[in-house]
């Protein structure tokens, strides 16, 4: 055990690195207020409705939030999430509570179908996109999910799993359509996720230390590359349709898993949609290309729809301008349903400062 010379924070630094504690993670917890002291420095490993798993390096157990930190946390519209690293004490009866929440080094977050933004991951270094060969690849898909991770100084990997299961040409065929689409800077790979090969191709990422989420749709391999890295069979796979080739949502719950050879994997459950937690701003500067041939159209104010002498249609795949301006309107969407809510509860808030205020006079309070 040590303290950090700030608060009084116990940690062991040794037993907590196997869940990926690093130097800049104990930078952030010393600033992280936790109010009373002795705290044990912990790593969130899944974030259920009630409860939360926690691991200190040796072992892992439930916790819970005291409510003053889910308060505080809801109101700043920040969510807890898998790989968070949090400050917890025990109470005497056996029940840890979480009592601050370390700053995230990195966050990814996404919409839901209202708008809404919520929290996936904390502290990952690298999120890989997890995308089958079969029925299941989808360019527009992967540009959603760089989109998503964009600016937020997580590392993008596109792996292409059941390479296995096409013909090489098909496989070749996926992996030159992304490299085509994509920023020449983000890694695709197409590996067979069930052979221990798929693990030599992705040792780049899986330094000792080193954070990992895989995302992806449902029957993509997530969970089956997540095995084969660990060498053991500890997550359930499941079978994937015969008519549709979609998975059946076997993974349930976010969880973090540690490597051999000390990386931290955190295996999602599949999602339908990976919608950014963008505005258009964010939106322009994961699609730079566009962004970039925009200042070369005719019209300052052009929209690459119809107008002559755009650059931006002459210049960027058909497709991806598509997809482009389908992100865009479910931006300006988000950012509407945002301003709505805020409105609605400002409303909220305001009729029931009325009905205590009427109560008052009426003397029945
Ligand atoms: N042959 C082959 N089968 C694969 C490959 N990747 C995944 N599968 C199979 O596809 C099915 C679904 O894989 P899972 O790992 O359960 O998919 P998942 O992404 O975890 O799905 P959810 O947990 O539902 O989100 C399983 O039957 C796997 O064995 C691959 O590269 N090759
Ligand atoms: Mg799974
Ligand atoms: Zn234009």
């Amino acid at each position: 055990m040590a303290d950090t010379g700030h608060d009084m924070i116990q940690f062991d630094f040794e037993a907590l690195r196997s869940v990926g504690l690093t130097p800049a993670v104990l930078q952030c917890a010393a600033g992280a207020d936790g109010g009373e002291a002795p705290l044990r420095l912990l790593r969130v490993t899944e974030v259920h409705r009630d409860a939360v798993r926690v691991h200190d390096g040796h072992d892992e157990c439930a916790a819970r939030v005291l409510p003053r930190l889910a308060r505080a946390m809801e109101e700043g519209g920040e969510g807890l999430a898998a790989g968070d690293w949090v400050l917890a004490a025990d109470d005497g009866f056996g029940q840890c509570w979480l009592h601050a929440r370390v700053p995230p080094l990195t966050h990814l977050a996404r919409r839901d179908e209202q708008g809404r933004a919520k929290a996936i991951v904390s502290n990952v270094d690298t999120a890989l996109l997890v995308m089958g060969l079969d029925g299941d690849f989808n360019v527009r898909r992967a540009e959603r999910f760089l989109a998503l991770v964009h600016g937020s100084g997580v590392i993008a990997v596109v792996v292409l799993t059941k390479a296995d299961l096409v013909p090489d040409a098909a496989r070749d065929a996926g992996v030159d359509a992304l490299r085509r689409r994509l920023p020449s800077q983000v890694g695709v790979i197409a590996v067979d996720a069930t052979s221990p090969e798929a693990a030599r191709r992705l040792a780049p990422w899986l330094a000792s230390g080193q954070t990992l989420v895989m995302l992806g749709s449902s029957g993509a391999g997530k969970s089956t590359l997540t095995n084969t890295l660990l060498g053991t069979a500890a997550r359930a796979t499941g079978a994937v349709r015969e008519h549709d080739g979609r998975g059946r949502h076997t993974t349930t719950s976010r969880s973090l898993v540690r490597l051999p050879g000390g990386a931290c994997v955190i295996d999602t459950p599949g999602v339908r949609t990976l919608r950014p937690d963008v505005d258009e701003a964010g939106l322009a500067a994961s699609f730079g290309d566009i962004d970039a041939l925009a200042a070369r159209c005719r019209y300052r104010d052009c929209a690459h729809a119809d107008e002559p002498g755009c650059a931006v249609r002459a210049g960027v795949d058909p497709d991806r301008l598509r997809n482009y301006h389908k992100l865009r309107r479910d931006a300006q969407r988000d950012a509407m349903s945002a301003l709505d809510r805020h409105r609605q509860v400002a409303q909220w808030k305001a009729r029931s400062r009325s009905v205590r205020a009427w109560m008052k006079a009426k003397g029945r309070t």
